[in-house]
């Protein structure tokens, strides 16, 4: 039988990381994946969670199966997180969150959440997206389409357009949104545009899904959340994928969340005993250790504080990177405007290159990014920046 089965080519985001690691010249740069780097190019384990590790590691004894809602103490952190500890829908008991094998074992039980609902419903994602997401919900038994969202000659939103085609939706339509720091363009609505967004599903009747993978990131863990504090006023029913991956820097741990939002407490809590239901068909229970080590952060009041100054030095020197970026790109006498970097957030953006142009950096000078020209900035630094910057100067003029 398994005969049949035929190579299925790699994920390729994490296809050019395997060939920046393959490079061996001593300058390559590697802009593919999005995870974050520190000024020596590491990926270090914060130390808050490292001290969180240490405390559980002295607390725990046993790690027997802790059921299907995992680690409730995480739960109950991540619910008043990405709500806001006072949120109305939190104190009225209508929302639930239920710990998942990350921010894409949270899309994944949400997308078949949906179809439990309602087989036929479609899940419009915006125009690009996260290519998992177009694998994931289709996977969860969905059908898909997209809406319209960047636009490549502004580099900004094509919000009219967005808010045509979200306005022909209703009650049978899932739309999805990134909370902030839009993977892959770095542009968010602004508070006025999430304002009509939110009326709109209030009034359409479509389900908000809200894809929050970087949370802290954009303007701050207590700003990131607008979209969903905005939306959970507007509309009765919302589902939220969180990820700690970024945020905590726990990205090998597999930390997320899946929240519910419904129209009453009974309804929230009918809810949950379906996500029970689908995950014990899928991994019977999520894992244990990196929500218990939030857990421990979110309910001791110095590691709490400390690792919100953690998010703010990631989130300083993305933004800083950014403005440096802006001014090298500029210095170095390349005539296109790049100053759009600096008006987009998060990680990622584009650079507006061809595929050509893309081909030439890998191969000229071991640049490596994904073929859309989507950059993570963070992988940028004071040592390479300038080297970039004469790579990207040398496609653009070639
Ligand atoms: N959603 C977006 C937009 C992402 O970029 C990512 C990954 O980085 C995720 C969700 C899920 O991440 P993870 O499964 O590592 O929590
Ligand atoms: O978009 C990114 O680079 C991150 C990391 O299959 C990632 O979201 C990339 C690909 C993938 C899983 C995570």
């Amino acid at each position: 039988m398994l005969e049949h089965l035929q190579a299925v080519p790699p994920d390729p985001i994490l296809g050019v990381l395997a060939a920046y690691n393959q490079d061996p010249n001593p300058n390559k740069i590697d802009l593919g994946v999005g995870v974050y780097k520190d000024e020596e190019g590491r990926t270090p384990i914060l130390p808050s969670v490292l001290s969180a590790e240490r405390e559980l590691l002295e607390r725990q004894t046993s790690k027997s199966y802790l059921g299907p809602t995992g680690v409730t103490g995480f739960n109950e952190a991540i619910s008043r997180l990405i709500f806001g500890a006072d949120s109305p829908a939190l104190n009225e008991s209508r929302i639930r969150t239920v710990q998942t094998p990350g921010g894409t074992g949270a899309l994944r039980v949400a997308a078949e959440v949906i179809r439990t609902a309602n087989p036929d419903a479609r899940v419009w994602f915006s125009d690009p997206t996260w290519a998992n997401h177009t694998a994931i919900f289709p996977a969860g038994g969905l059908q898909s389409g997209t809406y319209p969202y960047f636009d490549p000659d502004s580099n900004g939103l094509r919000f009219d357009a967005m808010m045509e085609a979200l306005g022909q939706l209703g009650p049978n339509d899932a739309v999805l949104l990134h909370a902030c720091c839009h993977n892959p363009c770095g542009v968010s609505p602004d508070e006025s545009q999430w304002r009509e967004i939110a009326e709109l599903a209030g009034q359409r009747g479509f389900l908000p899904v809200i894809d929050m993978a970087y949370q802290g990131f954009e303007r701050g863990l207590d700003d990131d959340n607008l979209a969903i504090r905005v939306f959970a006023e507007q509309c009765p029913e919302l589902i939220v994928a969180s990820s700690c991956s970024k945020n905590f820097a726990m990205y090998r741990d597999r930390v997320g969340a899946i929240s519910v939002l419904a129209s009453s407490a009974q309804k929230a809590a009918d809810i949950e005993t379906v996500i029970h239901s689908l995950t014990r068909k899928n991994y019977s229970m999520p894992p244990a250790h990196g929500p218990a080590v939030i857990d421990i952060i979110l309910h001791d009041d110095a590691l709490t504080a400390q690792w919100r100054a953690e998010v703010g030095d990631m989130r300083d020197r993305i933004n800083g990177l950014r403005a440096g970026l802006v001014a090298r790109i500029a210095a170095s006498g390349v005539e296109r405007d790049f100053s759009f970097l600096e008006r987009q957030a998060g990680m990622f953006s584009f650079l507006g290159l061809t595929v050509d142009q893309v081909q030439k950096l890998r191969e000229q000078f071991s640049i490596y990014t994904v073929n859309s020209a989507r950059i993570n900035i963070a992988s940028l630094n004071q040592a390479n920046l300038d080297y970039f910057v004469s790579g990207l100067k040398s496609v653009l003029e070639g």
